[in-house]
């Protein structure tokens, strides 16, 4: 099988560090896993020099949330979830050459390397600013700790770096009615000093080096997500927080300030490298630094979801770029989202499909998971998991072809020739068709993986199970073994010469079900170069014992696994319903802070390109002032003007979509999310206290 799809000679690959805060879901096998997998265990069979490297991204805001949650450390957190996830991704075979973690002091290390040198050339910024903090728990909130309205699609459940329905990268500010996750209340800013990365200033090189250089390469979904930001203009941002969880700033002064997430994660890949090169050693710099000859570099692929495409094909690369020393990304072939019976996947609705929880209650079928997951990975375009669909994948596709052709074969190999491989005397021109085929299948599907089109590569690679599940029916060989042996040693034969491609064929996508063949075809042509083979097995040969390769799922199983998901939907419901919270106390002296009046609604309109708000406004007794009010999916412009509010005047002026908003409006919210003013129940004038 030529190279030519494959013109690196050494290959760096990794999957984006999933947070060590939860569980692994189908979702996350579908986005930045499997189809790494693929393409590796491809490289691997076509005797590439690859590092596949991964690991548990342990900083961030997210696991010091999630231990505050569960009233524990995030040290706690780390470690039941790292040990959880290897855990997932060993059973599900995904070949990580090491799943590292960068809690590590390796990677602490290596971070504040990177950091100072960007710092002693002088790339960042360094820049005194208003940041959120939260004045009940005397902290600067990072990013993850500020949820809000993101501006652009006015989801309420933004957070301060990204909106992760529409993708948006936002910063803090930008969050429209921002609230503290630790305290529930409104933060306020303060000042406070940090290091932004100046992606203003590479973005002319981006341009190049991306929108130019990576046009033919990038997935157009990828493409078009590099080009909005790039379009959008990009502007300087923070590197470090004020965290008490993460990897230090390595300068004086600058006590309980930590690396971004977003600036040490992704080290983590290299890290990784570094910490395998030591396990094996092996010399990690070939990976990631640039070679005296430009044509001995890696090729550096990053497989990752959606939501992680700015990272990965513009801060982390203006890192490296900025660095000087090290190689940038060949590609970032990234996925978009999986769904899940019509909804999204989603951790805090606990509506997922649990990789630990699916290894209890479907053992042994891991490669059943990974042929379902990779026939629907949304690789152009979100897709869907359903448990009907996965069962009519399993049983009509590999039970009812793939495994009832193998298993025939084999069962017909033993009966009639006690096992053995009988030569192929007679061929016709359907055998010698049969032949010509398998030659030409592998070609097409490393053609599809080199091009992370690993949907369409399973699909060819099922069409060589459906030619030798037809060919073996059309030949009935237990009706021909009565009047014609010769024939019947020659259609077995034939059959397991596509057995036996079967087996090399399958490695890539389910790795179980390939070990099973080769145990019973006691065949161990591994190399991908053996594909397409017709005399892999030759007369003579010994096969093994029959396994069977794949079992029917039942109605009562998938039947189960819709009974959880409702059950899980409908807690979520109650919990919905259920009241919000009691927050914590707060002093008579907090509450009278707040400087709250009777006013009245004078005009009232829509903000442009919003969906949820409107600009009010307000006579407050004092004066007229404008207010931005998320309320616009509940009250038409035109049908309150006159209304009597509740307003908050003294809460620190606030621009939302480029409009000065002096205040807030109270609104009591019911437990399905209507809105409704809270407001003086007769006419009273503005101005007059509310306490
Ligand atoms: N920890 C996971 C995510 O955003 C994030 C990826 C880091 S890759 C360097 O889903
Ligand atoms: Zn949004």
């Amino acid at each position: 099988m030529s190279n030519i799809a494959l013109p690196f000679k050494r290959y760096t690959i990794t999957s984006a560090l999933p947070y060590a805060n939860g569980p692994l879901h189908i979702g996350h096998l579908a986005g930045a896993y499997i189809p790494a997998d693929v393409y590796v265990r491809f490289l691997r069979l076509n005797a590439m020099d690859v590092v596949y490297v991964c690991g548990s991204d342990e900083h961030g805001a997210a696991i010091t949330i999630k231990a505050k949650k569960e009233g524990t450390t995030p040290q706690a957190i780390i470690d039941k979830y790292h040990a959880q996830i290897k855990d997932s991704f060993e059973e599900f075979g995904i070949s990580f050459d090491i799943y590292h973690r960068t809690s590590e002091r390796i990677h602490h290390e290596l971070s504040q390397e990177f950091f100072r040198n960007l710092y002693e050339k002088g790339e960042f910024i360094e820049q005194v600013t208003a940041q959120y903090y939260d004045e009940e728990y005397h902290q600067f909130l990072a990013d993850r700790y500020i949820t809000g309205t993101c501006p652009n699609c006015q989801n309420e459940g933004a957070y301060g770096d990204q909106c992760e329905k529409c993708g948006t990268s936002l910063s803090p500010t930008d969050l429209i009615n921002p609230v503290s996750t630790l305290s529930g209340k409104p933060p306020v800013l303060r000042e406070t000093k940090h290091w932004y990365l100046p992606l203003d200033k590479y973005q002319p090189w981006l341009e190049k080096w991306l929108l130019e250089g990576k046009k033919a390469v990038l997935k157009p979904n990828v493409y078009g997500q590099c080009r909005s930001w790039l379009k959008s203009g990009l502007q300087p941002r923070s590197m470090t927080r004020d965290l008490d969880w993460g990897v230090d700033v390595p300068l004086e002064g600058a006590e309980g300030k930590k690396l971004y997430v977003w600036l040490d994660a992704p080290i983590g890949y290299v890290s990784a490298t570094k910490q395998w090169a030591l396990d094996t050693g092996n010399d990690w710099e070939k990976y990631w630094k640039k070679q005296a000859d430009p044509a001995d570099d890696a090729c550096l692929i990053h497989f990752i979801g959606k939501d992680n495409i700015v990272f990965h094909c513009i801060t982390f690369p203006s890192i490296l770029h900025a660095h000087g020393e090290y190689i940038l990304p060949e590609n970032v072939p990234a996925n978009e989202f999986l769904n899940l019976e019509g909804d999204k996947l989603s951790t805090s609705r606990n509506h997922a499909v649990w990789l630990h929880e699916y290894l209890t209650e479907f053992p042994g079928k891991q490669d059943e998971l990974r042929y379902v997951l990779t026939s629907i990975l949304p690789e152009t375009s979100d897709s869907e998991f359903t448990w009907k669909d996965f069962q009519a994948r399993i049983n009509n596709e590999l039970v009812a072809i793939f495994g009832n052709f193998i298993n025939r074969v084999l069962v017909l190999s033993h009966k009639y020739f006690d096992g053995k491989v009988m030569p192929a005397t007679s061929l016709t021109d359907t055998d010698r068709f049969i032949f010509s085929e398998l030659e030409r299948y592998p070609k097409h599907i490393a053609g599809s993986i080199t091009q992370f089109r690993f949907r369409e590569a399973l699909a060819q690679f099922m069409n060589v199970a459906r030619l030798g599940n037809k060919y073996l029916a059309d030949a009935e060989p237990w009706k021909l073994i009565k009047t014609d042996e010769d024939r019947v040693q020659t259609i077995l034969n034939v059959s397991l010469q596509i057995a036996a491609n079967l087996a090399v064929l399958a490695q890539p996508f389910l790795p179980r079900t390939a070990d099973k063949m080769f145990e019973m075809l006691r065949f161990d042509g591994r190399d991908w170069k053996n594909a397409g083979g017709n005399a892999l097995l030759s007369a003579g040969h010994q096969l093994g014992a029959v396994q069977l390769l794949f079992e029917k799922i039942t109605d009562e199983q998938v039947d189960a696994q819709l009974a959880k998901l409702s059950i899980a939907k409908e807690r979520n419901a109650n919990a919905a319903t259920a009241l919000a919270e009691t927050k914590d106390n707060i002093g008579f002296d907090d509450f009278v802070k707040m400087d709250i009046r009777a006013g009245k609604i004078l005009a009232a309109e829509k903000v442009a390109k919003t969906k949820k708000l409107l600009k009010l406004t307000i006579d407050t007794g004092i004066d007229h002032r404008t207010v931005v009010s998320g309320i616009a999916e509940f009250f038409a412009p035109e049908e309150i003007v006159g209304k009597q509010v509740a307003i908050l005047v003294n809460l620190e002026p606030r621009e939302i979509k480029g409009i000065l908003s002096q205040g807030m409006i109270l609104m009591a919210e019911d437990t399905d999310g209507r809105l409704d003013f809270v407001a003086p129940q007769t006419d009273i004038r503005a101005g007059s206290v509310i306490r």
